[in-house]
């Protein structure tokens, strides 16, 4: 059954971007639901990408002095305008990028999450009190707004990756301005209406506080290179955060960097199997594998190997793939054709070094003969040894038997990337183990839950070719301040630190 009352149409029109569908512009965007094309629109050129900095720069001079919790109130009003949006929003995500339904609202609902954060914490922006050393002197540790915030974001989650970036940024001081992925510019505009709806209700907005700059990895190389930005969060490819996180360090500029992972799960002996099955089916067909917390790899004890994995291959039986605007499917179609060759070439490879591959084929190519759909693969490795290395963004399985913990684990972590990780255990002893110092060597580390579909509430992002950024929760809002240290003397003496003398 599909979704009521929602259709390109109207969600184009909800955001005031009907006109997208009859007008010309270079940027074609396709739907991945059938391959058709939904709207055209202009990439931006180089003098409006230098205009928008300049506006942005200016925006930010006036935003900083702005107290942090007047600066919430934009966000409420923000993460208000979102509640309204949620159905449109959610099904707009879901006809550009072609997940289900349901994740479309869950991404919506991470923005919600993360404004309502926001706001609570635009009135705890603290520093700190630190002794000093000398009498009659106090220092201190204030954070203060930075500038202009560049954001580049992936086809898989955009809109959700925006506002977690952008929420932060603007309780902080700071102006924003957004790069999405070429493949999923009208979500982004969607965005900026709700942006620009919270800003008529509220007035006295600096212009050009969050913008839009739509474009291909030009538009974005731009933004990186531009001194005047002195923040950059990318998400997205690892080889796309090799190309922005040198140049971003070249001219002495913070990077924010949330790239590939090789997310695993561990199946330990006691772990309750029902569960595990449950949380690996959606960590890993979930979002049709494109999501970075997806789970690829796959350790199962010998011990209940032999239970879990059929049963697994069950579930994988069981999967509805489909429209993903129909609400009875759980996956829906590959962005594009180039995703779906990336995921034939990474089973070929499987099935040469010995992997026994189930699953993998393209589906509905007759219902849908310009989009692609396929089953989610289960991979069983021939050995532990020959874990996968690559990211592929698709859902693809690989599955490993393990009989010694610590062998496990030095498996898990032998892969270039560190995002997400979780293992399945009711051994206490297990489960600090694997979350301990010498455990997962991963930015999130879970006991009994899945990889994927973190709560904003934590810092987000992993270690390694994962990038080493934090956003969203925890004290990720420190990555969009800049941090200045005070020494106030309220003596009548000029001690000197560490006790020199230096006098005439
Ligand atoms: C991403 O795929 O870039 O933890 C982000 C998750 C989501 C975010 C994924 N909350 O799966």
């Amino acid at each position: 059954m599909s979704i009521k009352n929602i259709s390109i149409e109207s969600a184009l029109h909800s955001f005031g971007l009907a006109g997208v569908q009859t007008q010309t512009g270079n940027l074609q965007v396709n739907s991945p639901i059938n391959g058709n094309p939904i709207g055209h629109i202009n990439t931006h050129t180089e003098t409006q990408v230098d205009a928008a900095i300049t506006q942005s720069k200016l925006a930010f001079e006036q935003w900083r002095s702005v107290p942090a919790p007047k600066r919430g109130e934009l966000v409420r009003v923000l993460g208000n305008q979102l509640r309204e949006h949620k159905q449109d929003l959610g099904a707009l995500v879901s006809m550009e990028c072609g997940k289900i339904y349901q994740e479309g609202l869950g991404e919506v609902q991470e923005m919600i999450d993360i404004c309502d954060l926001a706001v609570g914490l635009s009135r705890q922006l603290f520093g700190l009190t630190i002794a000093s050393e000398r009498p009659g002197h106090k220092m201190t540790e204030t954070w203060h707004p930075i500038g202009p915030v560049g954001i580049i974001s992936a086809f898989n989650f955009p809109v959700a990756v925006w506002c977690w970036n952008a929420a932060l940024a603007l309780v902080c001081g700071n102006s924003v301005i957004w790069k999405p992925s070429e493949k999923t510019p009208l979500t982004a505009l969607a965005c900026q209406r709700i942006f620009e709806q919270a800003v008529a209700e509220l007035g006295g907005i600096p212009e050009g506080l969050s913008q839009v700059i739509i474009g291909h990895a030009d538009v974005g190389e731009q933004l990186v290179n531009d001194a005047r930005v002195p923040v950059i969060s990318a998400t997205g490819s690892t080889a796309m955060g090799r190309k922005v996180g040198p140049a971003v360090a070249a001219r002495f500029g913070r990077s924010i960097l949330e790239l590939g992972g090789n997310n695993a799960i561990i199946v330990a002996p006691t772990a309750d199997l029902d569960m595990a099955v449950r949380a690996i089916l959606f960590g890993a067909v979930g979002t049709a594998g494109q999501r970075c917390t997806t789970t690829r790899r796959l350790f199962v004890h010998q011990d209940v190997y032999a239970e879990l994995v059929p049963s697994l291959k069950k579930a994988y039986r069981g999967i509805r793939i489909g429209d993903p605007m129909n609400e009875n499917t759980l996956v829906g179609p590959l962005i594009d054709e180039q995703a779906y060759q990336a995921m034939q070439a990474a089973l070929s490879l499987a099935s040469n070094q010995g992997g026994t591959v189930i699953g993998g084929e393209r589906t509905l190519q007759s219902e849908y003969p310009n989009a692609y759909y396929v089953n989610p693969a289960i991979v069983e490795m021939p050995s532990c040894e020959q874990s996968v290395q690559e990211e592929t963004f698709a859902p693809i399985l690989y599955v490993y038997r393990y009989t010694d913990l610590n062998q496990a684990l030095a498996q898990h972590n032998d892969v270039p990337q560190g995002l997400s990780s979780a293992i399945f255990t009711n051994d206490v002893r297990e489960a600090e183990l694997f979350t301990c110092a010498t455990g997962s060597d991963c930015g999130i580390a879970n006991v009994n839950i899945g990889t994927s579909g973190a709560e904003i509430g934590g810092a987000f992002g992993g270690e390694k070719e994962t990038g080493g950024g934090r956003e969203s929760g925890s004290d990720a809002w420190k990555g969009y301040m800049r941090r200045s240290t005070s020494t106030v003397n309220y003596s009548s003496e000029l001690p000197l630190a560490q006790g020199i003398e230096f006098n005439l």
